[in-house]
Formats: C-alpha cells, structure tokens, sequence
C-alpha cells in the first residue's frame, strides 16, 4: 500500500521529475509541510518565505492575487527556493482548452513556466489539457484536481475515477493529485496534495472544510499538506509553521509505522 511506503523509496518509483525531487526534499528535511502563501503584496510573501523556508516542501502560489507581481518578484522566490530547497506550485487550477492552457502557462505577465516546478490543473477539458501542458516545458509537473475540500463542490466518484483513468497516460507529467482520500489512486509514485487543514476541524464563511492533520495524513493518506490561513493568518506565523511542521511530520511518521 502506497500510504505506508517511506518518502525516501517512493522517490524511486516515481516517473515525474519534481514528485521524484519533491519525494526527496520531504525525507532530507523532514516536513511534509506546503505553505499556501495565499496573500497578495510581494514583499510580504517574501518576508514570509525568508522566515519560513527552512520549514517547508512547497510553497503554493495564487500569482493572480498579486497586486504587484513582477519578474523580480519571482526571480527572487526562486533564490529562496535554492537557498532553502522547497519547489514552487502555481496554483492556478487551469481548466480551459489545451490551445489556451498552454498560452496561461507560457506568456501572459506571470509566465509561470519560467518559474514554477509545478501547476495545477482540472481534467475537466479532457486530455488536451495534458497533452498541451505536457507539450509546453520539460522537469516541470502537475497536480491534477481529483478531489476539492469545498462542500457542495459537483465532483462526482466517476468524475474521479475518469480523471485517474486519463491522467495515467501522462505518467512523466503527472506529479499527483490534488485530493482528500487515500482511494483516490494507488501509483506510490505519485504524491497525495491534500488541502482543507487546520490544528482543529471547522470551516470557513464560504464553504472551506478544514479537517486535522491525524485525520488527512493518517485516516485519509495525505502526503503534502497544503496550509494557508492556519499559518498566514496567525498572529506568529513563523512559530505556527513550526508547529505545524512538527505536528504533520509527526502524523506521516506513525502513518509509515504502521
Ligand atoms: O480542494 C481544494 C483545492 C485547493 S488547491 N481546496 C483548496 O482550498 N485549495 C487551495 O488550498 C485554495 O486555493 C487555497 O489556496 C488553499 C487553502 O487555503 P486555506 O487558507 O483555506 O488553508
């Protein structure tokens, strides 16, 4: 079973160059731990991360919240990214037709290819969607949406099941699935995205569930854990990323005891 395989073997099986990479960073530094910079000037993103980056895997990005975004900006996300080995995930949830995905990724004033390690993205456009994004870089990656924490949101088990079921003819692109349940797929080398996490269960006023991190590590397989406003919200955010840190770290490594 692939929940119960250590970071550091599942590297070995994975086809997608940044789940190998990512697989990797997790067991060298031991966290578990995506920080969903979810805020919208540069200079308070890159304070965060200088403060922050020791902690964390991944940083996930929204580029089109940013009121000042810029290539300097990103040229200097990257440093961090160098300096503390975390990747970057663009989380831009592409969900158009192949043709017009491939321009979001390449041009536009984000040009998220040229900074990003990975993106996500909905299948729901079908297969032209990957074959365009698979066409448009090289060592880059996707999360693909299987699942959402929203309530109400309209993904149904089959819905799931076909976006799988298209996703394995892309085995080199494919860096995982964002997703809340361990059945969602069973390759090993692919990474388990999970969103929707805070230290106590509850929700936010438009429709966000948050679950704890036993429940979505342990009970339901989640490999990186993406947090946003449980650290970037918090009167100390620093401290709260250490503590969330830990207490991820600590969920995966019983996980893998069995
Ligand atoms: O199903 C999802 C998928 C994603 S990528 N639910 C989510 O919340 N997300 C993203 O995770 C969302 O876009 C946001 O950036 C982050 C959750 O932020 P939080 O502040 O609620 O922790």
């Amino acid at each position: 079973k692939r929940v119960v395989l250590p970071y550091e073997q599942r590297a070995e099986l994975a086809k997608n160059a940044v789940a190998k990479q990512l697989f990797n960073i997790m067991a060298t530094k031991k966290t578990n731990l995506c920080l969903s910079v979810d805020l919208t000037s540069t200079t308070q993103i890159l304070d965060l991360l200088e403060k922050v980056g020791e902690h964390i895997c991944l940083v996930k990005t929204h580029a089109d919240i940013i009121e000042d975004f810029s290539n300097d900006f990103t040229t200097r996300m990257k440093q961090l990214s160098n300096r503390f080995n975390f990747l970057i995930l663009e989380d831009r949830k592409y969900a158009d037709i192949g043709h017009i995905v491939s321009l979001q990724y390449l041009k536009g004033v984000h040009r998220i290819s040229q900074w990003a390690d990975c993106v996500t993205a909905h299948s729901l456009p079908g297969e032209g969607i990957l074959k365009a994004l698979f066409a448009s870089g090289d060592n880059h990656g996707v999360f693909l949406l299987a699942e959402m924490s929203s309530e109400g949101n309209l993904i149904t088990p089959e819905y799931k099941l076909s976006t799988v079921t298209m996703a394995s003819k892309y085995p080199e692109l494919i860096t995982g699935y964002v997703c809340q349940n361990k059945d969602t797929f069973t390759d090993p080398g692919l990474i388990q995205l999970t969103p929707g996490v805070q230290l106590e269960s509850s929700r936010d006023d438009f429709g966000q569930v948050y679950n704890t991190p036993e429940k979505v590590i342990i009970e339901n397989g989640g490999d990186v854990i993406v947090v946003g406003r449980g650290i970037v919200a918090a009167k100390s955010p620093e401290t709260q990323a250490v503590l969330y840190k830990d207490t991820l770290w600590k969920c995966y490594t019983k996980r893998i005891s069995g």
